[in-house]
């Protein structure tokens, strides 16, 4: 059986279900959770991250890594991809893909959803709201600055259909909720707007109520 070893929270993990369940591949979730790693894990993720995946012809480690794969085996089926047509398009969406997973993981994640959910709720540790201050009003801005240039007033990254690209993009938002935080929608009214439509879509829908159980502790 198709397996994802890793917790529905992780914006990484959010990502290969996203595709899985977008091309209606058979899987099963497999709970590892970061920080708390079972003794062979390593096998399966040599870097000791989540998600890990296996299935009937491959182990692989990496969210980006595997959705590839997965658009590779499963995609040029009746399913739109979930990477938009022609080189530029495909890289910018590459590009959207990078920027979800290393700024905004690191500030949204890092410095919101780790510090007021993760560290309280999991870990038996304070919050430093000192991190969770400088996160909001200095680091993110420029970044979300940014996206109000990128994002549209309709649709999602690439027309109407959400791709990849947008829920790489959105996810770490998604975890910043979670931490009671919400983009100004006056500062940044397309970018607020976009996140919303987002989540708002039947896929991110069945993401969020799955994530809903942890979240309630
Ligand atoms: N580039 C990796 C990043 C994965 C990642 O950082 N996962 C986090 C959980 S959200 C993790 O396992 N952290 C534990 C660690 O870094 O040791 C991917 O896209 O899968």
């Amino acid at each position: 059986m198709t397996t994802v070893y890793g917790i529905p929270v992780s914006p990484f993990v959010r990502k290969v279900l996203f595709v899985l369940e977008h091309y209606s591949v058979e899987h099963q979730l497999e709970p590892v959770i970061p920080f708390d790693l079972p003794a062979d894990f390593h096998k399966l993720s040599p870097l000791g991250k989540i998600p890990a995946y296996q299935d009937d012809e491959v182990t692989l480690a990496d969210s980006s890594i595997i959705c590839a794969y997965l658009d590779d085996r499963h995609g040029g089926s009746a399913q739109p991809s979930v990477y938009p047509q022609g080189r530029v398009n495909r890289a910018r969406a590459q590009w959207f893909e990078e920027v979800g997973d290393t700024k905004l993981v690191e500030l949204l994640g890092g410095g919101i959803f780790l510090e007021r959910v993760v560290k309280p709720k999991f870990m038996n540790e304070p919050t430093d709201h000192g991190v969770v201050e400088e996160t909001i009003n200095v680091s993110l801005p420029p970044v979300l600055d940014y996206l109000e240039t990128q994002v549209t007033e309709s649709g999602f990254l690439f027309g109407e259909d959400i791709m990849l690209a947008d829920v790489s993009l959105a996810g770490p938002f998604v975890n910043a909720m979670y931490a009671q935080y919400q983009v100004d929608a006056e500062r940044w009214p397309k970018l607020a707007g976009y996140i919303q439509r987002v989540l708002a879509t039947p896929a991110l829908q069945i993401r969020m109520a799955a994530e809903k159980a942890i979240m309630a502790g």
